[in-house]
């Protein structure tokens, strides 16, 4: 394709979708061009940013911003990474489909829901689902980063990384002061027989690779992914077992896990028939040609075999193999995982190179991916910047938004000595006869399912009177943990009185009309 630079006619969105999509069709092709040639800029480049995610997006439009020059080298046809493609944006997709087919399910036959027929659901159409709306979101990725933030990129083509201040790409050799890694993971397989068989996948084979409708699944792994895609697996009508090492959500990658809440999520993901194997170590996967089992030992030492059609495997990322040799040419350092090691400014154990995004370790979470980006911007644009990713609002979704911030209830008792929680259901108050939280999403279920209204708890140090943790299992609340996140880590926090003095728009909104009914006592107590 000839270079869209300095175009006074740009693709369009739709044009550039056609464009994306051809280019995925035909693997190898032409790069995509968007590089000023010398004699409109000839400035060296600050940064190469290989790899552009949301990490070198965000980096590259960032340091464009400060007045740098940025050039982004991408292997896919489109900026945004794996987010639109293959993780966040079908992971968000599939997660409403589920949330529709549990609403669809337990309203079968009542109001205006016709009988479920789960014959009627194909897991093929909702990845068909997936792959029309994220075209969109690729073009959108490429017209912005090019027409309003100004950035330089190259698509469609692998860099290969000369040394730290030489990148080739599309047969053309640039240069530049540094060098910004940001080339993302892979799902790491188990090493176990039959990994390679058809019938196995993760989340992003699943896209572009499966090409029947499964009946039966197990998945390998307790990870987010695996309750994130075992709740629709399950909700789409198919039995899915997940076998799992730790305890779901007491994976070393979560944190701040409140007990009540992981209960609760638990016995919900039950209740809707996903059958979970704690403690479960896989052996083998069974088949010819094919898969057709999962061997594995159970926890009590019994060896024990399911038969199925589809194993999705969600045991966790790693940097990729092309990673990895750059890595080594480089010298970079890496952590025992082979995540490449990075200070609070991103950069790593060689002067001049950066590393962002996935490629640094958990949390693999789009707020981290641009926040990395931007703090490597920052630094190479000669700012003092320091970003930390200790403390943050986490979530995941089941066929319910699971949601939380601040410390559990166990970890403010040790902390604070005296605490109280806002908590819905109230501890001893069966949840059958109490249907709240009853948020924005759960009103329907309170009518009629009252234990399925969701989890709620608020955790308040009672002497400062200062929230310290909230942990919620619901629906359409993620939007208020970002603020409430931010507020409790304010150096000033937020209080319970001051929570209470907000405006709730939602008769039961979170938390703000609970904490202004304790506002008025002096000594706190539980509500
Ligand atoms: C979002 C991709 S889908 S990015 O983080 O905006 O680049």
């Amino acid at each position: 394709m000839e270079s869209i630079f300095g175009r006074t006619m740009y693709p369009s969105l739709a044009e550039w979708c056609d464009i994306i999509e051809d280019k995925l069709d035909q693997s190898g092709t032409e790069p995509i061009w968007n590089v000023a040639p010398p004699e409109v800029d000839d400035r060296p480049f600050d940064a190469i940013f290989l790899g552009g995610g949301g990490a070198g997006r965000f980096g590259a439009a960032f340091m464009r911003a400060r007045g740098g020059r940025p050039l982004i080298i991408e292997k896919w046809p489109f900026l945004g990474g794996s987010c639109p493609h293959e993780a966040c944006v079908p992971h968000h997709i599939l997660s409403e489909c589920a949330k529709e087919l549990d609403r669809a399910k337990w309203f079968s036959g009542q109001l205006w829901f016709p009988e479920f027929d789960p014959k009627k659901v194909s897991i093929l159409d909702c990845i068909e689902l997936v792959k029309e709306g994220r075209a969109g979101a690729h073009a959108l990725m490429n017209v912005q980063t090019k027409e309003q933030l100004d950035c330089e990129y190259v698509l469609n083509a692998w860099g290969t990384v000369i040394d730290k201040n030489t990148v080739e790409v599309g047969g053309r050799t640039f240069h530049c002061r540094n060098l910004v890694l940001g080339t993302g993971v892979r799902t790491q397989y188990p090493e176990i027989p039959g990994v390679g068989l058809k019938g196995v996948y993760d989340f992003a084979t699943l896209l572009s690779d499966l090409d029947y409708e499964p009946s039966r699944c197990v998945i390998i792994g307790g990870s987010k992914v695996a309750m994130e895609y075992g709740s629709f697996f399950q909700a789409a009508g198919v039995q899915t077992t997940i076998l799992s090492r730790s305890p779901l959500m007491r994976t070393a990658s979560l944190h701040h896990i409140d007990e009540d809440l992981r209960r609760y999520v638990i016995e919900m993901m039950e209740l809707r028939g996903i059958e979970i194997v704690e403690g479960a170590e896989p052996v083998e996967i069974l088949g010819n040609g094919r898969a057709s089992g999962v061997a594995y030992r159970a926890p009590d030492g019994r060896d024990v075999t399911i038969e199925t059609d589809f194993v999705f495997i969600a045991t966790g990322e790693r940097p990729t193999e092309m990673s990895k040799k750059f890595i080594d040419l480089l010298g970079l350092a890496v952590d025992e995982r082979g995540f490449v090691k990075v200070n609070k400014r991103m950069q790593t154990s060689v002067p001049g190179i950066y590393a962002v995004g996935d490629l640094i370790g958990p949390p693999m979470e789009q707020f981290k991916a641009r926040h990395s980006g931007c703090c490597a911007a920052r630094n190479i644009m000669g700012e003092d910047y320091e970003w930390d990713c200790d403390e943050y609002a986490d979530f995941l979704h089941t066929t319910y938004e699971v949601v939380w911030c601040g410390l559990t209830e166990e970890e403010a008792r040790a902390k604070y000595g005296r605490v109280i929680k806002i908590q819905l259901p109230p501890d001893g108050l069966p949840h059958e006869h109490c249907a709240f939280p009853a948020g924005e999403g759960t009103m329907m279920f309170a009518c009629r399912y009252p234990e399925l209204t969701g989890f709620a708890k608020l955790v308040i140090a009672a002497d400062s009177r200062k929230i310290v943790g909230a942990h919620y299992c619901g629906s359409g609340v993620k939007n208020v943990f970002q603020y409430l996140d931010h507020l409790i880590r304010r150096p000033e926090g937020i209080t319970i009185d001051e929570l209470g003095a907000l405006n709730e728009l939602q008769v039961n909104d979170l938390f703000i009309q609970l904490c202004r009914l304790r506002a008025g006592q002096a000594v706190l107590q539980d509500l």
